[in-house]
């Protein structure tokens, strides 16, 4: 096959070890891991190409906010050592192109069937085998089905009134084409002001004639302070990677944090000042993780926010325009934190207009561009950056049937359950990798992805060694799990905002925080205590 073709599909009722929904960083490593088992496996993505997140998301100026170095593999030496980041930040075509060489490093693409959809599986109870219906390609099965979907991947754009009778054109910012856009010329409407908007807006805004910004919420962001990498500091990492790896392991976010296990409140102003402002300059996401009750406390995460917003206030040249832009409506890291390059200062461009869509919200989509409350916005190109259904969504989009036929849809109705964040009660044999109830986007998702696929490479295993057919959760296990990530996430000021951590972003979404908060080394411990225990809270048979 080639490198953005179709695999040859396997004949119809072929029989897998095991099946893996997505090829990301989740799916690309899982198949690896599959095949050096000596299993058999297929992976299935709907994309024409590898990638996953970093596949889709082509949006002018995506670009990851974690750092490239941290951002990486860390499962094999050589490929550490060679693989070359060029960039503080990676841009999505660095990303997609790492993603790409461990595709063929790794010889893994003669096991993934692209352009293919997974349209349905259904756990067969008397082969003890699930049935997953492809398209194109019809049935395959599996002793195992590994969730690798991802927690961003399921793209929305609002059901606003008058959507299809706009007469230019639209995007959403994670399904933009791949030949690019050229907005010379044009008037541009971007809806939406989380990472995506962030990072797009002032790519858009230097090309476009006009560009109208539509905020419902500001959000917080951080200069990324990007820059090409150093080559000695690159030369440095590639020779003594054990290094920063240790250090992303032993940080709760799976990248290195200065921590200071103080309360933000007990610092002394001079002292507590001098440190956000270091934060601000060096830029990043560090600051997220940076006194010990920051993400507990509201007074705390306050008490950051009133540095901040006197950072942002000073980019900005008029007065009234800063007030909309600086979020108060929530604490400081209860919505995601974004990092950017020029986006506060992109509003005193003479061609850029705010509109705070609190004061005049949106009422409908016309021919001419955007109805709302303060008249008609008309514009030739409209962005949605309006963000994705979150940590569930990719998963429920396909019809999932296990045990008696219950669905996972079903089972996840009133929010989704499960244990660890990784295998789900009634669904034997299938595993969610970086699932809700796990730290995921908590976290650097790479190592959090690579937790969970040698985790799961181990319980494989576990059960080949033990002779052993399904491996289940326990419902009482995976009822305390998700007991305790909710009890967790009370504990913190992610309640306080109106995110897609919480399932806010989208309208009848079940609310409840859904990434596990207690910190990936915590978390990890007690994956790593089950396994241990002989998979404790699973039923194996
Ligand atoms: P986000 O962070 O969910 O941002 C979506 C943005 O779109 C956010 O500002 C929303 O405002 C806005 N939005 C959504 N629906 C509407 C409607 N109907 N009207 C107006 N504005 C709307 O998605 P991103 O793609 O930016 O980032 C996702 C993650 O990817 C990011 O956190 C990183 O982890 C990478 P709201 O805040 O809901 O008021």
């Amino acid at each position: 096959m080639t490198g953005n073709g179709r695999s040859d599909l396997p004949p119809a009722a072929a029989g897998f070890d095991a099946v893996v929904v997505g090829a990301g960083f989740a799916g690309l490593y899982m198949l690896h891991r599959l095949r050096r088992l000596g299993l058999s496996a297929r992976v299935f993505d709907k994309a024409a190409g590898v990638g996953g997140t970093w596949y889709w998301n082509r949006y002018p100026g995506a670009r990851c906010d974690i750092e490239s170095l941290a951002y990486s593999y860390s499962f094999d030496p050589d490929l550490e050592r060679e693989w070359n980041w060029t960039e503080r930040y990676p841009a999505q075509p660095e990303i997609l192109r790492y993603l790409n060489h461990v595709a063929d490093r790794f010889d893994l693409r003669r096991d993934i069937a692209l352009s293919t959809t997974v349209r349905g599986a259904t756990f067969d109870e008397a082969a003890d085998r699930w049935r997953v219906e492809t398209d194109p390609g019809g049935e395959v099965t599996a002793r195992f089905l590994i969730l690798a979907t991802g927690c961003l991947s399921d793209a929305q754009i609002p059901a606003i009134p008058g959507l299809d009778t706009f007469a230019g054109d639209r995007y959403h910012t994670a399904h933009w084409p791949h030949e690019g856009v050229d907005f010379t010329g044009t008037r541009v409407a971007v809806i939406g002001t989380g990472s995506s908007g962030i990072q797009s807006i002032p790519v858009i805004a230097a090309e476009a004639a006009h560009t109208y910004v539509l905020q419902r919420t500001p959000n917080f962001s951080l200069p990324a302070n990007n820059a090409p990498l150093d080559p000695a500091v690159l030369r440095a990492t590639q020779e003594n990677y054990a290094d920063l790896r240790r250090r992303i392991r032993q940080s709760p976010l799976y990248f290195p944090v200065e921590y200071d296990d103080r309360s933000a409140l007990a610092v002394p102003e001079e002292e507590f000042r001098a440190r956000i402002e270091d934060h601000w300059e060096r830029g990043g996401l560090g600051i997220i993780g940076n006194y010990a009750d920051q993400l507990l406390s509201e007074a705390a995460a306050e008490r950051v926010a009133t540095v901040v917003r006197e950072k942002i206030r000073a980019k900005i040249d008029d007065p009234a325009i800063a007030e909309r832009l600086i979020p108060t409506s929530y604490p400081f890291g209860a919505k995601r934190l974004c990092i950017d390059t020029g986006y506060y200062e992109t509003f005193n461009r003479p061609d850029v207009t705010l509109v705070d869509l609190r004061e005049t919200p949106i009422t409908a989509i016309v021919p001419e561009g955007i109805a709302t409350t303060g008249g008609t916005i008309e514009v030739e190109a409209i962005v949605f950056a309006t963000g994705f259904d979150a940590m569930t969504g990719a998963i429920l989009r396909i019809p999932i049937a296990g045990r008696g036929g219950l669905t996972i849809q079903e089972k996840w109705a009133g929010g989704p359950v499960t244990y660890l964040g990784l295998a789900v009660g009634g669904f034997p044999n299938l595993f969610t990798i970086t699932g809700p109830g796990s730290p995921s986007v908590f976290s650097n998702m790479v190592p959090s992805i690579e937790q969970h696929v040698d985790w799961i490479a181990d319980c494989l295993t576990y059960l080949a060694e033990h002779d052993l057919a399904t491996i289940e959760a326990e419902e009482s296990a995976e009822k305390t799990w998700t007991d305790q990530v909710h009890a967790l996430g009370e504990m913190t000021i992610f309640p306080k905002g109106n995110s897609w951590y919480m399932g806010r972003n989208i309208e009848g979404k079940p609310d409840g925080l859904m990434p596990f908060a207690g910190g990936t080394v915590l978390y990890r411990q007690i994956c790593d205590g089950v396994a241990a225990g002989g998979y404790q809270g699973f039923t194996l048979s």
